[in-house]
């Protein structure tokens, strides 16, 4: 079973096993004795069972259970030692065995509310709120139930929740002595790029634009989604000038895997101010690095490249040979982009299909009526890749593929989750059943560039109850808080660093570091075992644990996000600093 399997499982157990001991604590109440036992006796199994999920989740990381240890462990201990012995001497009026069922199940629905509201890590605070909620609703229920405790157990009752609950309001009122995230603007260096080869001016504004044969309204880059393919030759200087015609909550351009120095990255409040209407910027940077990359605004980030500002950059060694083509795929107002183009190639041709995924999922592509190697990820060309027939490829959200292959003589199509986006000639094939790549085993091993290590970094990601600032939410969160509140990661220039990043939550997180790419060193403790996998862009899933390394050599502040863009706003970001 997977991790993320027995995270589902042991979530599900815990919602059936304290709807089970409140459920028989009502009926026993209610005088219904069979069904007060039945659904008792069910919550006891179940509460249990728990015993064996917890445990094989702590074996897979302590990160999975910590909280289910510390606080649901002792608190289902006091469940079951408390109703426990009433199922077993079965009282001759079951309504004395309502207190203790229904105590039982206010135990198991706060260790329920720890997990899913406040997750990890693990903190004293929550632990004895908690513990104050469930004596407080005992209490409560005894006095209704008009049970008649006596004066010494209500007094010690009330002692006791009051006790938790001050204590524990405090420590989760408390900081945990988080640095403030320094939204200090970096100042623009300076430095020389030289003079610029290739001049853009792309203008930001609102727009109505075709898609998948229907009007809809975007935000766009020069009027069309997505932007203008801005393609350059290693050595051009690129210089970008951003104007905002009336995008309202401000634009800027961040260059997506292409490691630009700090502040040309574009991200507002950390490398720029964001660009408003009637402003402009100008961003210019060498172009030494080749490869399939994309921009992207990354004001208000979620909706702006949801309403289509974005567009492709292509970085080539020299100019193309054959057929070189972009394949950005993207969901504009619901619909699907791009659409399908047949263009016949003559055999023989060599192809490259540079595929861009610049949605907040996964998508899944499956290139058929040849056999491909996949050349090259996220910009960096794989070491001895091999040839690859019906076999899909799964792109993270940010992520990028380049596949090749010569051009046989018969029809080729390439697939976005089953749709045609590119062909050579009209094909019908069922792709859906095809294996998946696993990019870790793909490709010919090279020894690791660095032999040590100088810091290490954990990042725990889950949801949780986010109090900071004026309205509460259900923030994604990365070590138990969100975005401003995460501390950020310090490190010194050239250190080799290391992040540990492990997905308790039930969705997928695609994780994207600026500035850098990431070596990937392993997945769930089995090292990557085929071509060096270097990435900007890559989906840790429910339950994976992930460890990259990296090398600190590109000084500045970067953001360290999620690119599911719905989770990044809602707290999934934090920053890496130089010192
Ligand atoms: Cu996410």
């Amino acid at each position: 079973m997977s991790v993320a399997s027995l995270i589902a499982a042991d979530l599900l157990i815990a919602v059936l096993a304290a709807a089970g001991w409140l459920g028989g604590g009502a009926a026993a109440a209610a005088r219904r004795r069979r069904l007060a036992l039945g659904l008792a006796a069910g919550a006891l199994l179940g509460t249990l069972a728990r015993a064996v999920t917890v445990t094989v989740l702590a074996r897979a990381g302590w990160w999975f259970a910590a909280e289910k240890v510390l606080v649901a462990g002792p608190l289902s201990l006091a469940a079951v030692a408390v109703a426990g012995p009433r199922l077993v001497r079965r009282p001759g009026d079951i309504r004395s065995a309502a207190v203790p069922l229904l105590f039982a199940g206010y135990a198991e629905s706060a260790a329920l509310l720890v997990t899913v509201l406040h997750g990890y890590p693990a903190s004293a605070g929550a632990g004895l709120l908690a513990v104050a909620a469930v004596v407080g609703a005992t209490a409560v229920s005894w006095r209704l139930l008009d049970a008649r405790p006596s004066p010494t157990v209500s007094r010690t009752a009330v002692a006791v929740a009051a006790a938790a609950l001050v204590t524990g309001a405090g420590l989760v009122a408390t900081p945990a002595g988080a640095p403030a995230v320094p939204h200090a603007l970096a100042a623009q260096d300076g430095r020389a790029v030289g003079e610029p080869t290739r001049r853009v001016t792309l203008t930001a504004g609102t727009a109505t634009v075709r898609a998948a044969g229907r009007d809809v309204a975007a935000w766009a880059f020069n009027g069309q989604v997505p932007g203008p393919e801005l393609s350059a030759t290693v050595g051009d200087v690129l210089e970008v000038r951003l104007r905002n015609r009336d995008i309202a909550r401000g634009v800027t351009l961040h260059w997506h895997g292409y490691d630009v120095p700090n502040d040309q990255d574009g991200v507002p409040g950390v490398t720029q101010a964001a660009v408003l209407p009637g402003q402009e910027f100008v961003y210019r940077f060498r172009a030494d690095q080749a490869g399939t990359y994309w921009y992207h605004t990354h004001s208000v980030s979620d909706v702006g490249v949801r309403m289509g500002l974005y567009g492709v950059l292509v970085v080539r060694p020299a100019p193309a040979v054959g057929v070189d083509v972009t394949v950005p795929v993207h969901t504009l107002a619901g619909r699907p982009l791009p659409e399908a183009r047949t263009e016949p190639v003559a055999a023989g041709t060599p192809v490259r299909l540079r595929l861009i995924n610049t949605d907040s999922t996964t998508h899944r592509y499956a290139l058929a009526g040849t056999a491909f190697q996949v050349a090259a990820i996220d910009g960096t060309d794989l070491r001895g890749p091999t040839p690859l027939v019906e076999t899909a490829v799964l792109i993270p959200a940010g992520g990028r593929y380049d596949l090749v292959f010569t051009a046989p003589g018969t029809p080729v199509a390439l697939q976005v989750d089953g749709r045609v986006v590119y062909a050579t000639g009209p094909t019908s094939v069922a792709t859906g059943g095809w294996p998946v790549l696993d990019p870790l085993r793909y490709g010919a091993a090279a020894p690791a560039p660095w032999s040590r290590v100088d810091r290490k970094f954990t990042l725990v990601l889950d949801r949780g109850l986010d109090l900071h600032g004026l309205l509460p939410r259900y923030a994604h969160t990365v070590n138990g808080a969100a975005d401003p509140d995460i501390p950020p990661q310090l490190v010194r220039s050239g250190d080799v660093v290391t992040f540990t990043i492990v997905n308790r939550s039930l969705v997928v997180h695609p994780w994207h570091l600026h500035g850098h790419h990431v070596l990937v060193l392993s997945r769930d403790g089995r090292p990557a075992t085929g071509s060096p996998l270097w990435l900007d862009s890559f989906d840790v899933r429910p339950g994976e644990v992930w460890r990259v390394a990296f090398r600190a050599d590109n000084p500045g502040m970067w953001a360290n996000h999620c690119h599911n863009l719905a989770h990044a706003e809602a707290g999934m970001v934090l920053h890496l600093m130089y010192q």
